[in-house]
């Protein structure tokens, strides 16, 4: 295979990493107005992360429509692939109701947080959901949580999302990673690929995935990265590492922060790569 070759060439070369740092964070003439509005400040977490007004989610009921949160969509041409995410950054107490209402308005079941609450003594995201079994409310929605389960590196729990006016019920899937501090990679790269199975596993197609972490760029990027190569992978198609991130960062600035995040991604490819060469070698 030769893009396996090149994967592993750029790694032992540095030249990956080298194109990587020298890539944009940012990709020129996008606007960021909205999120820069006076009455939007106090819903960023970072005053540095911010979403594109192009791509911004747009919450489509009620006065406010803003969020801090990005619609992605990766699709290499040819490739047959086409996957949709949405990276948002980890709630504030002030900002879980429309968080809940993006997941209801974009009928998203699975929610992937790659944070713990709070790292070295600071808060990376609000806990904006109940402890099994309570049932809280955020606007029109209800969030019952029904269970929590420790697994590996992260936990998995099961929610009924209720549209009180309506009398709709919706159910969501949340795994949490519990192994990453931010701007690093996680402790082990086995335990994350394990992780990005299961979340192919239950991720729909047709609908977006709804992925944060703290500003939701690093660990976010890393994770929409490393999903799309292994759905590139197993359509047979080719990858190259840094034209996703390009991908993801023209819609979400600063996807993928450090170069050990990329390097790391880099490496967990070719690993997969190499597993599948040997398998279909095998007789
Ligand atoms: N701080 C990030 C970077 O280094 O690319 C992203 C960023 C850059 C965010 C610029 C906001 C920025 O705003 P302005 O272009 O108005 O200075
Ligand atoms: N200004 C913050 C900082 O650099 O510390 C923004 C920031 C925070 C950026 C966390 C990235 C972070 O990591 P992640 O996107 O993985 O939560």
């Amino acid at each position: 295979e030769e893009s396996m070759k090149q994967l592993e060439r750029g790694i032992q070369s540095g030249t990956l990493s080298f194109h990587f740092e020298n890539l944009y964070k940012r990709k020129p003439g996008l606007s960021l107005s909205c999120a820069r509005q006076p009455e939007n400040q106090e819903k960023n977490r970072y005053r540095d992360v911010l979403p594109y007004d192009d791509t911004r989610v747009v919450l489509l009921l009620g006065k406010e429509d803003y969020i801090n949160a990005s619609h992605i969509t990766v699709a290499p041409p040819e490739s047959g692939v086409c996957l949709r995410y949405i990276a948002a950054q980890g709630p504030l107490p002030q900002t879980c109701t429309h968080f809940w209402q993006t997941v209801w308005e974009q009928q998203t079941h699975t929610i992937i947080m790659l944070t713990t609450l709070t790292e070295r003594g600071r808060t990376k995201c609000h806990q904006y959901w109940p402890h099994p079994p309570e049932v809280k409310d955020y606007g029109h929605l209800s969030v019952k949580c029904h269970s929590e389960e420790c697994n590996l590196a992260y936990v998995t729990r099961q929610f009924t999302l209720r549209h009180k006016k309506l009398a709709e019920e919706f159910s969501v899937t949340h795994l949490q990673y519990v192994a990453w501090p931010d701007h690093g990679v996680p402790d082990d790269p086995s335990d994350f690929l394990l992780f990005i199975s299961s979340v192919r596993e239950r991720r729909k197609a047709t609908e977006p995935l709804m992925v944060h972490c703290s500003a939701g760029i690093g660990r976010t990027g890393v994770l929409i990265t490393m999903e799309t190569a292994l759905g590139l992978i197993d359509a047979g198609r080719p990858i190259f590492p840094l034209d996703i991130v390009k991908t993801l960062r023209d819609q979400r600035a600063m996807m993928v922060q450090t170069t050990c995040q990329f390097q790391f991604v880099c490496e967990a490819v070719l690993r997969v790569y190499k597993e599948k060469e040997e398998k279909s070698k095998a007789p």
